[in-house]
């Protein structure tokens, strides 16, 4: 196998297609994957890397979960979408189903991340005009710096992130901007009572994997409570057992008053997102006023429940906090002079990576991806650190390792 800086032919082929053919908008790592089982993937040359980014916590449940896997081909043979102009026999048991796991009233299915985070804030909004009593056109949201929610239009307009804004304007308007882990920045913004919804991330993912000060999330909700203002928590990519607990608001006794779900909900088969909250907020949504095309669809919902029911079954949840409370304990313990910050809970982890190389997450990802583990810098300087939520101690020993190497090789 010929090799052209770093890559295999087999490899470039694929890359060249993807350059000539492809939009220009990600940078991935030059790796071409054809197979996923579990916590590996391998790329066309058969070479096995451990995924340490699982989907951006998409694939929470390993790789082709047999389970979730099943439960796909099945229905992928017998119905795969109704439109809800129809019922079918699938929608009612999952709407059971999970909001019976959330403890909410109702659920409504989308698709993506960002349709479950537009969703919020129409039921917000709406829920701030017929419920609160906000003047008509006047209601906000109260979102955080360093937010990622998505990349839609009006989710962008509350982004503070150049690369996502930049030449993407007008914006929407509308939304009132906080630092994150802020209690008394937000204890200012509610006192305006045009606001009808706080929207955030129990942990901010894209930002590098930030964790808020204990207690920050129950002392927002008790906050937004004696405001009359609805909780929104994107756990997109903080739920589904990713952090130590089945939500990560679970971590604070929390219960959001909108619960925003995406990602894992599938077990990386398929776009999946839900949005789960009681009849007060859910009913001011009126028949032919909100859905998608495929949102519930009977594939999408099968799927679901055969995600959500290995994260309890195999109690992924629990190993989670277990194994990632032991990775973290280990990048302390390398006391490596190229790590600045090691942070995260359960398995959703970052490190800060302290170099004048300002290429230097990158370059040592690079090395990680030779010695078989792959992961992505956010950020140019923070490294997110997310397998499958089945990994178990030797696997991350032998992970440990290759970090080691891969940030003295550096
Ligand atoms: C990309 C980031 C992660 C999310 C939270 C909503 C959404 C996401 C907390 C929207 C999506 C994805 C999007 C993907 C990469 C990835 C990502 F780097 F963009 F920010 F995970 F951190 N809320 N995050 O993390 O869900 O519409 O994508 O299904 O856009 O590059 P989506």
């Amino acid at each position: 196998m010929q090799v052209i800086n770093n890559v295999s032919e087999r490899t470039q082929y694929y890359l060249d297609k993807e350059q000539r053919y492809g939009a220009h908008n990600y940078h991935p790592l030059p790796v071409v994957l054809n197979r996923g089982e579990g916590v590996y993937v391998w790329d066309v040359d058969n070479k096995r890397y451990y995924d340490f980014l699982s989907g951006y916590s998409a694939i929470n449940q390993g790789h082709c979960h047999p389970v979730i896997m099943k439960a796909f081909m099945e229905q992928a043979q017998k119905l795969t979408l109704t439109s809800r102009a129809f019922h079918n026999d699938v929608l009612g048991e999952y709407e059971e189903y999970v909001t019976r796991f959330f403890g909410y009233d109702k659920v409504l299915p989308m698709n993506t991340g960002v349709e479950a985070v537009e969703t919020g804030l129409k039921l917000a909004r709406r829920w701030g005009y017929e419920v609160k009593g906000v003047a008509p056109n006047k209601a906000k949201i109260i979102t955080c710096e360093h937010n990622f929610h998505g990349r839609t239009i009006s989710v962008i307009s509350f982004s503070t992130d150049n690369d996502s804004t930049r030449n993407f304007g007008p914006f929407t308007p509308g939304n009132v901007t906080i630092p994150y882990n802020d209690i008394h920045a937000l204890k200012v913004a509610l006192q305006d009572p045009e606001v009808v919804g706080f929207l955030v991330e129990p942990i901010q993912g894209e930002a590098g994997v930030v964790v808020p000060d204990e207690g920050y999330l129950a002392q927002a909700a008790a906050l937004c409570k004696e405001s009359n203002v609805l909780l929104i928590a994107d756990e997109i990519q903080t739920g589904l057992a990713r952090t130590g607990r089945m939500l990560a608001c679970d971590h604070d006794n929390v219960k959001a008053d909108i619960l925003l779900l995406g990602k894992a909900l599938s077990g990386g088969t398929m776009p999946v997102s839900a949005v789960l909250a009681d009849d007060e907020i859910m009913l001011t949504i009126k028949p032919g006023e909100h859905g998608s095309t495929y949102g519930g669809n009977p594939l999408a919902c099968k799927v679901a429940i055969a995600a959500l029911q290995v994260l309890k079954d195999e109690k992924m949840a629990e190993n989670s906090a277990v194994q990632g409370a032991y990775f973290r304990q280990e990048l302390l313990a390398m006391k490596s002079e190229h790590i600045s910050i090691v942070r995260g809970k359960g398995l959703f982890n970052a490190i800060v990576i302290d170099h004048a190389d300002k290429e230097a997450a990158w370059n040592i990802c690079m090395r990680l991806k030779d010695h078989g583990m792959l992961a992505k810098p956010t950020h140019g300087d923070r490294i997110r650190f997310a397998p499958p939520l089945l990994i178990n101690k030797a696997q991350i020993d032998e992970c440990l390792e290759m970090i080691k190497k891969s940030l003295n090789e550096f």
